[in-house]
């Protein structure tokens, strides 16, 4: 090969990346193996040279051209000449092409991706290293790189770091951390005026892991149809959702059998990866469906005989909507313990105490015994964060006992 036909290959072969040349050269070296067969089989008097000549140290003499190795980078040229090589191929085997998606679910060793385009569900393997890495609790809401073989098979080659996390004491261990949902915005805490009634107390518990994992709670009130417009149930309603809007939390009332509050969900969680928590029989499923009739979901049916429903959703699952909404639904939330924490730390986790705990006259205050505490004289003055101080005590009770205390 001539020096000035040589330079254009030298150069798109500097262009390769590592991973490409490496793809190339073994490409090469396959070459170079049949060109010598060939050669081997057509002139049996020159197989004996190469057999015992320069084949073993990588380089053959050409026919014609006395003992002027050609080096496999020669060969490669060649390929690169004769357009045999393609580094995008190449990349496929060298480089692996990863692909981004979204976990949705999560089983030992394994998981369901769905794809940037929401178009397919993807099983994927876990590598042995990710599974031993700490990172590898991976859960629904996590971002990750998988590639594919020609077989089919998939497997996570990366997550990409969480940026929220909700998560809930393990139940049978409140100081062990179970992440549940990864990389969003919005919690929505849905929970139903009637049937089952509206329970603050699990609100309270929502709000204090949602406040944990710093993201952004919503509260939905779902079936408010069944007040039938009965102003004591509604004035209740009202009075109990006090507490949250005093804290600035969004708050929607709605009914998904009637479709009140549906569009300003929709509007409040555009745009925003948001997932639904809250009680199975409150009407989760249901709303989905009334946000995207499409997605014909199944709704618990409640077994006359024992009166308890169903739990139809058993999978997490993602719902992508029109109009940028991205919700998970999943049963790893459908009940929070309380997390089990230094009580002297639950106060931090209600908000409203901020304003007055400066001024009680002991700084490490816990609001409960001691004497001019300002937190213990906003609450007599204010309905709205007695609601909130009782659920407080009741918490701290409950810690104490577990703590030892
Ligand atoms: N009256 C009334 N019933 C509802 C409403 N939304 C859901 N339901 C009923 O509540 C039950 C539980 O609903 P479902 O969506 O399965 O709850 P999930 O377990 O939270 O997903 C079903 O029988 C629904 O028909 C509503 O807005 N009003
Ligand atoms: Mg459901
Ligand atoms: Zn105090």
């Amino acid at each position: 090969m001539r020096k000035s036909d040589k330079k254009p290959l030298l150069d798109k072969l500097n262009a390769l990346t590592p991973a490409q040349r490496q793809r190339l050269f073994q490409q090469a070296a396959r070459f170079r193996k049949t060109e010598l067969n060939k050669n081997r089989n057509q002139r049996p008097d020159s197989t004996k040279k190469y057999r015992h000549g320069q084949e073993d140290t990588g380089s053959f003499q050409k026919r014609g051209a006395q003992n002027k190795p050609v080096s496999l980078e020669d060969w490669a040229l060649k390929l690169l000449a004769a357009g045999e090589f393609d580094p995008d191929e190449a990349a496929a085997d060298a480089d692996v092409v990863t692909y981004g998606g979204r976990v949705i679910s999560v089983k030992a060793g394994a998981c369901t991706v769905i794809t940037d385009d929401f178009e397919h569900r993807i099983k994927c393997l876990l590598r042995p290293e990710l599974t031993l890495a700490q990172r590898s609790d991976l859960a629904v809401g996590d971002l990750v790189r998988y590639s594919q073989s020609d077989d089919g098979t998939a497997i996570i080659e990366s997550v990409e770091p969480r940026r929220t996390m909700l998560s809930r004491p393990d139940p049978h261990d409140g100081r062990i951390e179970r992440v549940i949902v990864t990389n969003i915005d919005i919690v929505v805490v849905v929970c139903a005026l009637l049937d089952p009634p509206l329970n603050t107390n699990m609100i309270d518990r929502y709000l204090l892991a949602i406040e944990r994992g710093g993201i952004k709670p919503l509260i939905c009130v779902n079936k408010i149809d069944l007040a039938n417009g009965d102003e004591e149930i509604l004035a209740a309603m009202n009075t109990a959702l006090e507490p949250y809007r005093q804290l600035g939390i969004d708050i929607v009332c709605c009914s998904a059998d009637a479709g009140v509050g549906v569009d300003q969900l929709r509007q409040l969680l555009m745009g925003s990866p948001a997932v639904f928590v809250g009680h199975s029989g409150v009407g989760k499923s249901s709303l989905l469906n009334a946000m995207n009739p499409e997605l014909a979901l199944e709704t618990r049916t409640v077994r006359r005989t024992t009166g308890k429903g169903r739990h139809t959703t058993v999978n997490s699952n993602l719902y992508h909507l029109p109009g940028d909404i991205t919700i998970i639904d999943t049963p790893g939330v459908r009940s929070f313990g309380l997390w089990q924490m230094e009580p002297e730390e639950l106060r931090w986790y209600f908000n409203e105490f901020d304003e007055f705990a400066p001024q009680c006259h002991f700084s490490n205050c816990s609001h409960t015994h001691e004497p001019q505490c300002a937190v213990k004289a906003a609450v007599e003055a204010n309905p709205a964060l007695l609601r909130r101080y009782e659920s407080y005590l009741r918490m701290l009770e409950t810690l104490d006992k577990s703590s030892g205390k």
